[in-house]
């Protein structure tokens, strides 16, 4: 797989690099890693990214060159497509990058990748970052300081802090490897978790008064609506981590935040402690992920959506 890859960058000059939607820590880390890595080998590379970068990431050396409409993909000879389980992830523009000869899925999710021939796939990854570094190492390329703070970036906010299952011993030997190489995980932290604008801290207040617990508090949930976000002047990323905060309470097992992109439409975050499979629970409800973090998308009343993810839930633990 590694050598399929390798062929394909040594033989090619210009490149388009790309992730899902939204993009988080992992799909921008590892973008950004590849576009230093292939600027120096000296070839051309462009970041595309639907979604404009969120605020706390910023910091990540070669940020300000992502773009986010492209008037053609005539003239790139192979796309990276990075952190997505399907192409269709990459957003409006799937069909025309789609359409590029040569196609290079990246990904550690379970089910990912292989909408393309030319894949490094591995679910036991704990991040595309991850991977990244391994292909950057056996292509023998220097990692930088640049290069190693966007794959650190990537492995830290995708295993959360080195604390999810996902977080491998390999995780570990790589994150002290990029430290060698200049990526200051003091700087990193700081940047992506201490930050926050205080917009976000009022919506997490309104959001945590739709608190509510099931099956003895071993569920928690809570929402967030297009109403608060409007209210309180927020926008979309400002949600990210909230189910966490519902995840660390004492008890709780599975946390579910529910978010409402448009009316009746709902984006749910799934999240887990232990062996509680969320993966599972999103996949019933048409969506992905891993073991202990999954999203799906459920259209309905809130009540509507309520009433089948918690039937999903109750289907998958029969143990709650
Ligand atoms: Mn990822």
């Amino acid at each position: 797989m590694f050598n399929e890859v390798i062929e394909v960058i040594n033989s090619c000059a210009t490149f388009l690099i790309t992730a899902h939607v939204r993009p988080d820590g992992d799909a921008l880390g590892s973008e950004l890693a590849i576009y230093h890595a292939l600027r120096g080998m000296g070839k051309n590379a462009v970041v595309y990214n639907q979604d404009q970068t969120p605020d706390v990431y910023g910091f990540l050396p070669g940020s300000e060159n992502i773009i986010h409409s492209m008037d053609s993909v005539n003239g790139f000879d192979a796309v990276f497509v990075l952190d997505c389980s399907d192409i269709k992830r990459v957003g409006n523009e799937a069909d025309r990058i789609g359409s590029i000869d040569k196609i290079i899925s990246i990904d550690h999710h379970v089910s990912g990748g292989t909408f393309s021939e030319i894949l490094l796939v591995d679910p036991s990854a704990s991040s595309t970052g991850e991977i990244v570094h391994r292909l950057l190492n056996r292509m023998g390329i220097a990692i930088t300081a640049d290069i190693a703070t966007n794959i650190y970036t990537a492995i830290l906010t995708d295993t959360g802090s080195f604390r999810y299952s996902n977080t491998g011993i390999d995780t570990f030997r790589v994150a002290a490897d990029l430290m060698g190489k200049g990526a200051d995980c003091r700087y990193i932290a700081e940047n992506i978790y201490e930050t926050r604008p205080v917009i976000q801290i009022r919506l997490m207040g309104k959001a945590l008064d739709t608190m509510e617990f099931y099956e003895g508090g071993r569920v928690g949930s809570i929402y967030v609506t297009q109403e608060m976000l409007r209210r309180e002047g927020a926008l979309p990323e400002h949600t990210e981590g909230f189910v966490d905060i519902v995840r660390s309470i004492q008890g709780v097992e599975i946390a579910v935040c529910y978010y409402e992109v448009s009316r009746n439409r709902f984006k749910i975050s799934l999240r887990s402690k232990g062996t509680v499979d969320v993966e599972k629970i999103a996949g019933k409800l048409g969506g992905g992920g891993h073991v202990n973090a999954s999203a799906c998308r459920v259209e309905g009343s809130i009540k509507a959506v309520k009433g089948k993810v918690l039937g999903a839930i109750r289907a998958v633990c029969s143990t709650l």
